[in-house]
């Protein structure tokens, strides 16, 4: 029987997450946490919540003795865009909590699983159809967070027998959460802008491809690596997986094709073009795909078919 707690289950992710989990695990057995209760927020109403700020080591501790806590997904984390405006707390945050985590979980026998991303490539990266195993010199704080966490998490998984996983998530696309602070939040944004104005200025240019995934393929993804056999991983932390690649353009026409009166322009950011400049333009899954049966469901056309539906349910 698992029990899960959830860090940082109040961000894009993590609400979907729980409700996914909860559907599979049962309603008990999955616990969302966060550093501070939202009001109004849907998981406040939908069972268990705790508060918890995982650079707390004691309230961690507790909570999974309380709540006999068998696996931790580690979702806590700074992303790109607001690490580089305040790199020293996205550090902090980003180490020192998933070290809290892992010791945690070596100290009580607890599985982990903790996303990484494709942030943890760089400029010297081969581009295009990036290997599982490759050059990893990222110039973000995040990215260099991320690497870190990668090799931590082996670390523990080596040198402790901590049953450590993870996957390098690309940008993700969803309907429910918004995303926080990232690079690909673009990608969500233009959405919102298409249903409600009909127009948006993309601050990512047009030609920056980058990897993109729909949310139920995330979630079924990190389910699926929590319930794979031990035996058939050779990597842990953190496997490739990807579902599309598209660039802004790419994704405007798509949207085109259901608002015809949509108009696409671009303010472009710099400092996030500079971000997404070093990452690649697209991964290469295979391992994923060989070691634990990765299969992405949805490809550009499917997951913007599905996001202006669910977008104009909720925002009209
Ligand atoms: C970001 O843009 O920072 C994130 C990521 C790709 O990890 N969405």
């Amino acid at each position: 029987m698992k029990k899960i707690l959830i860090t940082g289950a109040l961000g894009q992710i993590g609400t979907d997450l729980t409700r996914y989990m909860r559907d599979i695990y049962g309603e008990d057995n999955v616990l969302p946490s966060s550093r501070k209760r939202k009001e109004g927020h849907p998981l406040m109403d939908e069972g268990e919540f705790v508060t918890l700020d995982v650079l707390n080591y004691e309230v961690m501790e507790k909570i999974i003795i309380e709540h006999e806590i068998t696996h931790i997904v580690h979702l806590a984390a700074i992303l790109s865009g607001t690490g580089e405006k305040n790199p020293q707390v996205a550090w902090d945050i980003n180490m020192n909590g998933l070290y809290n985590v892992l010791e945690i979980a070596r100290i009580h026998g607890l599985s982990v699983l903790v996303p990484s991303s494709i942030a943890v490539f760089g400029e010297s990266t081969p581009k295009e159809r990036t290997p599982q195993d490759t050059v990893m010199r990222p110039s973000t704080i995040y990215g260099v967070s991320k690497v870190s966490g990668e090799l931590l998490a082996d670390y523990y998984h080596s040198k402790f027998g901590v049953d450590t996983r993870g996957v390098r998530f690309p940008g993700l696309i969803s309907s429910d959460a918004l995303p926080g602070g990232g690079t690909t939040d673009y990608a969500v944004h233009i959405f919102y802008e298409a249903i409600k104005n009909k127009r948006y200025a993309s601050f990512i240019d047009k030609g920056t491809f980058m990897d993109m995934m729909y949310m139920p393929d995330a979630l079924k993804a990190i389910v699926q690596l929590m319930e794979a056999d031990e035996s058939k991983l050779k990597h842990r932390n953190a496997f490739n997986i990807s579902a599309m690649s598209f660039d802004p353009e790419m994704l405007g026409e798509e949207i085109k094709k259901h608002i015809p009166e949509f108009e696409l322009d671009y303010d472009v950011d710099e400092e996030l073009q500079g971000i997404a400049n070093s990452w690649p333009n697209s991964l290469d899954d295979s391992e994923a795909k060989a070691q634990w049966g990765w299969e992405p469901e949805y490809d550009l056309a499917s997951m913007t078919k599905d996001m202006l539906e669910k977008l104009k349910n909720k925002i009209g």
